[in-house]
Formats: structure tokens, sequence, C-alpha cells
């Protein structure tokens, strides 16, 4: 039995807990005449697709891919309100194709996207009526890319969550600002911006777009729990299976230090997954919540002109198999240019990714951590913050895991026999997934040691994952 099914059916048996504690607040004589309760069917566990989902796609997108300077180009270089609407009178991407996207999308074998609705500049990339400041009202483009986007996904089957920038925004008044103000127009009340635009357009998006996956918060600046929860009870209201992450309240650098308190407060207030830091895969993540890490392709969420530091297939194989090694989710950015186009580089990158998904995929795919006695290797050195070198210094190997299957994910090839310590239960077949015949290997166990005979050489450099079945 593999820990991350452990950890989902103790978070089923909490439910079932707390459904049951429920019943007998609400009915005290039928629990006091019954003998026993009736068992419960465990309450649903909305954000149970992550597991199977694992991999996503971010899309930073908005009036400053224009400028090709990052999405926070108007605060670092302190541009004016005014002057930075005119940005809208420009944006016209006529070559954007919802289709187009969400195929890219698919075939990198990401199964959700995330898209800026609107980022900290407060611009709406959807129609929206709350603020003319949107794309349909104030750009000649005249479209609604997440409405074009909502019935692509329908039709690929992918689902479709909206990053909305719920605190920060340097156009309305009132808005939280990080690093400022710097125009008079930006001040005013945190409330009034609160309750008069953030709020009503999160209506919008919960309400014009079909199914919401997510509602993807970010940089809580001046969010109180009690702010936190009327999001979660508007989003409650108009879609219970829309997931909220943990940014609608700590920002993602703070997770691994949050207290059992805050924790649990969070979980009160509705929050489904945490959001650890921008970047940053979590050494040790909380083992019973489900999370996920957001990841460039490059340096930059927004287009960015100059920055041409890709990383490697073989890097984004590697960063997706540690987070699914882990139970979490692997969210990787792209930032189209203001034509609307999702730059060749990272396609060719995507489809080499999805190329290695679909040889590989039951490893990644509703599989997680690994219940290996004997510790995960070790990274050779510290990676970059920024999450570069990883091919180089990363380990040797790692495991993923589902029930009865256990997965090696072999980043270099062993010159020797490789040797598994701290396996529980018994080898019943050993093959590579990269093996079309999935011919078995020869192997010998001894206790909780596992010997394989490898080829001489890797089927895929990047990672060939050996698959032990187990009985
Ligand atoms: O949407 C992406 C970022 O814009 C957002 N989170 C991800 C998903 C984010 N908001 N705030 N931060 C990240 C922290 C911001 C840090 C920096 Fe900067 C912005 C570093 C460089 C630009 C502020 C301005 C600090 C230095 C210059």
């Amino acid at each position: 039995m593999n820990r991350s099914m452990n950890v989902l059916s103790r978070g089923k048996q909490n439910w079932l807990k707390l459904a049951v504690v429920g019943l007998m607040v609400l009915f005290p004589l039928a629990t006091t005449r019954a003998a026993a309760p009736e068992p419960q069917p465990p309450a649903q566990d909305r954000a149970a697709w992550m597991d199977e989902a694992r991999f996503g796609m971010f899309i930073h997108w908005g009036i400053y891919s224009q400028l090709g300077r990052g999405e926070w180009v108007m605060n670092r270089e302190k541009i004016p309100v005014a002057e930075y609407e005119k940005l809208a009178a420009t944006f016209n991407p006529v070559k954007f194709n919802a289709e187009e996207w969400v195929r890219i999308a698919k075939d990198a074998g990401m199964r959700y996207i995330v898209i800026t609705s609107k980022h900290h500049d407060g611009f709406a990339m959807f129609g929206s009526k709350v603020s003319p400041y949107n794309i349909v009202d104030a750009t000649p483009f005249k479209r609604d890319p997440l409405k074009e986007l909502a019935a692509a996904c329908q039709k690929y089957g992918i689902r479709l969550g909206f990053y909305y920038s719920h605190a920060q925004d340097w156009h309305h008044p009132g808005g939280a600002i990080s690093r400022g103000p710097w125009d008079p127009r930006q001040k005013g009340d945190f409330d009034t911006y609160f309750q008069k635009k953030a709020l009503p357009q999160i209506r919008e998006l919960l309400t014009g777009y079909g199914p919401v996956a997510v509602l993807w918060c970010d940089t809580p600046w001046q969010m109180t729990p009690e702010k936190a929860r009327q999001i979660t009870r508007l989003v409650r209201e108009l879609q219970p299976a829309t997931l909220i992450n943990s940014r609608i309240l700590y920002h993602g650098r703070d997770i691994p230090s949050l207290s059992p308190e805050q924790l649990s407060e969070l979980r009160d207030i509705g929050v489904d997954f945490l959001s650890y830091g921008d970047r940053q895969i979590p050494a040790n993540p909380f083992p019973d919540w489900h999370w996920e890490t957001c990841m460039t392709l490059n340096r930059s969420w927004g287009y960015r002109a100059d920055d041409h530091d890709w990383k490697t297939p073989a890097t984004v194989i590697r960063m997706l198999v540690e987070v699914t090694s882990k139970g979490g989710s692997f969210l990787l950015n792209v930032g189209p240019t203001a034509e609307g186009v999702i730059q060749p580089e990272a396609v060719a990158i995507l489809r080499q990714v999805g190329d290695w998904l679909k040889v590989n995929g039951e490893s990644i795919y509703g599989a997680g951590r690994a219940n290996l006695k004997s510790p995960a290797p070790a990274a050779r050195a510290p990676r970059g913050r920024r999450g570069e070198g990883a091919a180089e210094t990363g380990p040797d190997w790692l495991a993923t895991a589902r029930p009865g299957k256990l997965y090696i994910h072999l980043f270099r090839w062993p010159q020797e026999p490789f040797a598994l310590k701290g396996v529980s239960g018994s080898v019943e077949k050993v093959s590579l997934l990269a093996d079309p015949a999935h011919e078995p290997l020869r192997f010998q166990q001894d206790d909780d040691t596992v010997t394989v005979h490898l080829p001489p050489k890797a089927l895929d450099d990047r990672d060939t994952v050996l698959c032990l079945e187990l009985r």
C-alpha cells in the first residue's frame, strides 16, 4: 500500500468523522436511539482530481505582454496609471486561437489550465460588467478569450481555472500594492476595492464560464481570514466543486512554516490545496494536504522578450517526477506574446515532455509517494532558487508509486546491476515502461533489497522508468 493512498484514506476518515459528528448534532434523537450510527458515504474530496492530473499549464497573459518586460513592468518601472491604461488601446492579439493553446497543453500531457483572468495590473482579460477596464470593452480585440478557452477546454476534456489577483490591484483605488503606491490615483480604501471590484469580478468568473476548476489567488496583501471567507462563501455558493488555493490568505513562501492552527484555519475557511512558493518544490510538503507548485519554463511568468533561459525537457521531467514523488501537482507556466502566440521554444519543450508522458504516464497520473523504507537518494548539490540546474545536480533516481506498483525513475543509468533497498512486499515482475513489449527483466530479491539487471544503455536519457510489480 503506498503512502499516498494512506493519506487519501486518512483524509476520507476525517471527513467521515466530521460527517458523523455533524449528523449527531443535527439528529441527536436518532443517534441516541440507534446502537451504532449507519456508516456514511465519505464526503467528496473536491481536490481528488489533482492526484490524477498532476500536471497543468499556467498562462500569464495581459496587456503587459506587449512591452515584453514581464507582468510586473507597471510596478517595477512605476508607470503612471493613465499611461499604462493606453496599453489597452493597442492590445490586439489577432493570432490568439484558444483551441491551439488547449491542444498544446493536451499534447504536453497537461490535464488542466490556469490562466490569469486579472493580474496585479488590474486589467480584466474577460468581459466584465464590473469595470470597463477589460479586454472586451477597452481593446480593439473586443473578444473574450476566457470564453473561447472555456469552450476549447470543454471540447478537449481539460479543466480550466482562473488566476485572479484578489488583493493586489494597481489600477483600482485602494487595491493592495507591494512597493507602492506611485500614482495618486491608486490611493483609496482596500475594503471598498474588495467589495466593489474583487468579489463582483470573482462572481462573474464563476457564473459566465462554465465549470471553473480552480480559483487561483495570489499575494494576499491586506487580506484577513474574514475576507478570505467572503470569497470562499461566494465560490461555494456559485460552484461548490471549484478548488481554492492557500494563497487566498497566505503567501506561498510562508506555507512551510504555518502552524497546525493556521493550517486548520485554512481548512475551515475552505481552502482545498496548499500553493507553495513560486518556483519552489517543497522539501517536505505537508502529507495530509493536496498541494501544488508553480514553475516558469524560462525565468519569467509574463512574456519577456530577452529571456532565453529555457529549462530543458529533462529538467522539466525531473521536476514533474519530484513533485509527483511528493504527492503534489506541477503547474508549469507559459507567457504568450501580445499577438497571442505561445513561444515556439516553449511549445517544443512541452511537446517533448508530452512524448515522455505518453510512454511513462502511468508513473505520474494517479501515482504518488512511494513508501520505500530506505530514504530517497539525496540531491548532489543544492538547487538554485529558480529551479535551474536540476538535471545536472539532482539525485540519480526518484520513486513514485500506486497500489501494487513501484516506479523507479532512473535519471542516471547505473553502471552495475541496480540495487534498490527498502522495498516492502514481494516483487513479481520488473520491466521498463519505455520497452513497448514490457519484457521482464532479470532480478533477485533478498529481504527488502531488489537487484535488477538492466540493459547496457538507458532507453531514455532523461528518465527511463523501471516498473516493479508487487504482491
Ligand atoms: O504571477 C506570478 C508573479 O507575478 C506573482 N506570482 C507568480 C505566480 C508574484 N507576485 N508577487 N511576487 C510574485 C513576488 C514578486 C517579486 C518580484 Fe520584483 C517582482 C521580483 C521581480 C519582480 C518586486 C519588483 C520585487 C522586485 C521587483
